[in-house]
């Protein structure tokens, strides 16, 4: 028995490797990462080794101050996760002030945790707060169809939620809070960790225009079924855009609203109209 028998190292590799066959991974592209629990931290502690140095990060968040997270490797594929793992992930300490993290595991023939770990850091400290804790997983995906939408949609988060909430019936079940949208930025610096994370006070979701999409969630198949339904709405509605036919019927926002009181749902009224 070694820490990658621990069960949640196995799920997160299972998720890098999920992402991977659904073909939003090209090379480096993506990022995973997931705020462990307590009793994790126990399971995997005979494991780490605490001789490393401390990273500033260029942001901080008080409440994330002695987390450890599991995080893919900056510059790793994630199609070499899954065959070791123990080179493409690592599991980082965060320091007591909330602004450094040091690597405790993994990346063993060097590396650094993902070149997005400010945007992770900030949107768990943000999600991990208006949750009460509950939320533990940030995923980043190329995810094409949505990246596509980017170039012919306005990005406007209103635009986004309901291009989605009308192309599949699920996708208000899912979403209900709907979508933020990130204007065009520079990847990997902390401004466009800030504007993600200033999203991540409202949605579960953030698309970043040109690039792809961030997911935040409980646990590992809520954040990557939540990317899953978005990316297969944003897909429907591309096949229904290269018909060239006009749209004669949708899902109307009464048959949101019918279907927010059939599943008790809390759905953001700021992107219904009458
Ligand atoms: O890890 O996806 O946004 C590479 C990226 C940066
Ligand atoms: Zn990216």
């Amino acid at each position: 028995m070694g820490i990658l028998d621990v069960q949640v190292i196995k799920d997160f590799v299972k998720t890098c490797n999920d992402g991977w066959e659904r073909n939003w991974h090209e090379r480096n592209g993506g990022n995973l990462t997931y705020r462990m629990k307590k009793e994790e931290v126990e399971e995997c502690k005979k494991y780490f080794t605490f001789d490393k140095e401390w990273v500033e990060m260029g942001v901080c968040a008080e409440n994330m101050a002695g987390e450890f997270f599991i995080s893919t490797g900056s510059g790793k594929y994630f199609r070499n996760v899954i065959l070791a793992p123990q080179d493409n992930i690592c599991i980082v300490e965060i320091n007591d002030k909330g602004d450094s993290y040091r690597i405790v595991w993994g990346l063993e023939k060097g590396g650094v945790p993902t070149s997005e770990f400010p945007s992770h850091f900030m949107n768990h400290s943000v999600r991990a707060k208006a949750t009460n804790g509950e939320y533990r997983v940030i995923y980043h995906a190329h995810t094409p169809s949505i990246i596509a939408l980017t170039y012919v949609l306005p990005l406007e988060d209103k635009v986004f939620t309901r291009m989605l909430w009308q192309s599949a019936t699920e996708c208000v079940v899912v979403f209900p809070g709907g979508v933020g949208v990130v204007d065009w930025m520079v990847p990997g610096k902390s401004e466009i960790a800030m504007a993600t994370s200033e999203l991540m006070k409202k949605y579960d979701v953030a698309i970043w225009a040109h690039h792809g999409m961030f997911c935040s969630g409980p646990d590992f198949d809520s954040t990557f079924g939540l990317m899953h339904t978005i990316e297969n709405a944003a897909a429907i509605y591309i096949r229904v855009l290269s018909t060239g036919k006009p749209i004669l019927q949708t899902i109307t926002d009464d048959d949101i609203r019918a279907i927010g009181k059939g599943f008790g749902l809390n759905i953001n009224e700021e992107f219904l109209e009458n």
